[in-house]
């Protein structure tokens, strides 16, 4: 997938991706001890941007923070890294990866010696859940897996050891024929997707899963503030999987999913199974925003050149 000649921002030089190697016995790939983001990068009539870097930004280091890794670069390289992996591989468009793990220097479980180092990559990245996904929507099933406990693997960190558990429920959700799994937390409510947030339409109302088991996602922040100014009440609330069933909408959001209609949940059909009114102007005004042509939120864009 990764281009061989991309160029790779690792530790603060430039190298091409067939150049960007790490040894076997890098403590993250023994332990999973690390964090990363997700950042997308839009064409906007002034060439292309990223969508809420900074936010982003500062969850990487918060979630370096909850991990107790030390940062070794500040925010402003980290920008510098983002913007110009985009601008020097001539995307347009693209996902860009910024990713803090430790190295070869020892092994064994407490990462005392190890050093932390920092990759930031970027690609092209079409539809997360497939060209078809967000105009038709998807079919999901709540997985036999639970979200963390925050007393296991604190879910406001991007934290990679958390990533595990998304995959053993994407996994099991497309072995059963669907596209993606909801996760319920360990008390049963429903807290995330294996990569999106979710949030689900009922009389009117925004509905967000009040849980300590999920990812405080971006996407979310921004649909929770569009939907405000479009007038829409929005309201946290502890959710159970049989007010996913009966909700009028459903739908994931995240960065790779950007806002993707969910119209099937364990073989029942969502509303009238197409994605619902609500998700399709959610689905404009976040469009509209990441592609600049929404005046209002201009300072959600950071220019790649
Ligand atoms: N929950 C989880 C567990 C999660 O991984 C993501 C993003 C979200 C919620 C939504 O967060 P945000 O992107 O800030 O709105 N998942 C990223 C990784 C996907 C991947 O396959 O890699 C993403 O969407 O970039």
């Amino acid at each position: 997938m990764q281009d061989r000649n991309s160029l790779i921002w690792l530790d603060g030089q430039w190298l091409p991706a067939s150049e960007a190697k790490v040894s076997v016995l890098t403590h993250t790939l023994h332990y999973g001890y690390g964090c990363f983001e997700g950042i997308r990068a839009y064409e906007t009539a002034s060439g292309p941007a990223l969508f809420r870097l900074p936010e982003h930004l500062r969850r990487l280091e918060d979630s370096a923070r909850i991990l107790a890794i030390d940062m070794p670069f500040d925010r402003a390289t980290l920008t510098a890294a983002c913007r110009e992996v985009v601008a020097r591989n001539g995307l347009n468009s693209a996902y860009v990866r910024p990713l803090v793990f430790l190295g070869d220097e020892k092994l064994g479980v407490d990462p005392a010696g190890a050093k932390t180092h920092v990759i930031v990559a970027a690609w092209p990245w079409g539809a997360y859940l497939g060209g078809e996904a967000l105009q038709a929507g998807i079919r999901v099933r709540v997985s036999s897996y639970a979200r963390h406990h925050p007393n296991v693997q604190m879910c406001r960190a991007k934290a990679i050891s958390a990533y595990a558990n998304s995959i053993l429920s994407v996994r099991e959700a497309r072995r059963d024929g669907y596209d993606e799994a909801i996760l319920l937390d360990t008390e049963g409510y429903v807290a995330e997707g294996s990569s999106e947030n979710l949030f689900i339409v009922r009389d009117g109302e925004l509905l967000e899963p009040e849980t300590t088991s999920a990812l405080d996602g971006i996407t979310r922040r921004t649909v929770v503030t569009l939907a405000r100014e479009a007038g829409l009440s929005v309201r946290a609330k502890r959710l159970t999987r049989d007010e996913v069933y009966c909700a009028d909408e459903v739908f994931f959001t995240g960065t790779a999913a950007e806002i993707t209609p969910v119209v099937e949940v364990d073989a029942r059909r969502i509303g009238d199974g197409q994605p619902g009114p609500t998700t399709r102007r959610l689905q404009q005004a976040y469009f509209a925003a990441v592609r600049g042509e929404d005046a209002q939120h201009g300072d959600w864009l950071t220019p790649a050149t």
